[in-house]
């Protein structure tokens, strides 16, 4: 056989998760599911949680194995929502989903929101402030769920606004990441409940920054023996924008592209929009990567 095959990067350590063990055999498809009105219909709550409990469901046909639930926008500009009010979005999908035997993740940077979350069954805490806000960590410190620990320059408002600058995109984001593990681990947060994020489009020049990060994509994720489990969150992103001339819905073959090129590059969950497309991608690049093992 051939001896070109490529040096895939080590494995990460399985991800304690709440209910769950996630193993990275393979990268696992998160499935975004926005509970905002900006992303579903404007009939009121009762017609967005109708609609995000559809999406759900045609999630888990279509192969995802996380679905991270978030009820406020991150886009950059977007305006905050009052804590009421995600509340009201978030927590009953997470009472009507617990029970659907799928690891669920919630999108928020709030202590209280992340507290009401675990109480309704959440295994995860997806926290685009990297657990920085004043009782986060205490928020999640006494559960067993999962944390994803992202990098962000600056905050959703103004992240985009000026130039982001670095010296060294990746080595600083790693170094960031480094010091938010010591502080969650300084807290008494086992490090087999980490995962770790770049957090592309958050702060970062579009092409450059998200590129480069893209590229040294293992680079970005501290090691303890083995590296933190990465996850990566390019779907739709307007990196694949600026590169295709597409617009964000049409960004979905932009989307899968960036999906693969992140496994390639050791990513152990990919977070997405379209996962049927995405699975199917993936399955594929296992195929490739096992028979490169062979
Ligand atoms: C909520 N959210 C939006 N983009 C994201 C990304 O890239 N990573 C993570 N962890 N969360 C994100």
């Amino acid at each position: 056989m051939s001896i070109t095959a490529l040096p895939f990067p080590l494995e990460p350590e399985p991800l304690q998760c709440g209910r769950f063990t996630l193993t990275f055999e393979r990268p696992l498809v998160m499935g975004i599911l926005n509970v905002t009105p900006d992303s579903f219909s404007d009939g009121g709550q009762f017609a967005l949680r109708g609609d995000a409990l559809r999406q759900a469901e045609r999630m888990m046909l279509d192969g995802v194995d996380i679905i991270d639930i978030g009820g406020e926008s991150t886009r950059p500009g977007a305006p905050p929502v009052p804590l009421d009010e995600e509340l009201e979005r978030v927590i009953p999908l997470v009472e009507q989903l617990r029970d659907a035997q799928i690891p669920l993740s919630v999108d928020t940077y709030k202590p209280e929101v992340m507290r009401h979350a675990l109480a309704a069954g959440a295994d995860l805490i997806n926290d685009i402030w990297g657990f920085r806000m004043p009782g986060a960590i205490e928020a999640v410190r006494d559960s067993a769920c999962g944390l994803c620990v992202m990098h962000m320059l600056g905050e959703p408002q103004t992240m985009q606004l000026g130039e982001p600058a670095y010296q060294d995109v990746v080595s600083e984001v790693r170094e960031f990441l480094t010091q938010r593990i010591a502080a969650l681990t300084q807290a008494g947060i086992a490090k087999a409940r980490i995962s770790v994020d770049p957090g592309f489009g958050f702060g970062k020049a579009v092409v450059e920054h998200n590129y480069a990060l893209l590229a040294h994509l293992a680079e970005t994720a501290p090691h303890a023996g083995r590296p933190f489990p990465i996850l990566a969150g390019m779907s739709r992103k307007s990196m694949l924008g600026a590169v295709t001339g597409r617009a964000a819905p049409e960004r979905v073959a932009a989307s899968v592209a960036a999906a693969v090129l992140a496994a390639e590059r050791g990513a152990a969950i990919l977070r997405v929009h379209d996962v049927a497309p995405t699975v199917d991608a993936l399955k594929v690049w296992a195929a490739t990567r096992d028979a490169a093992r062979r």
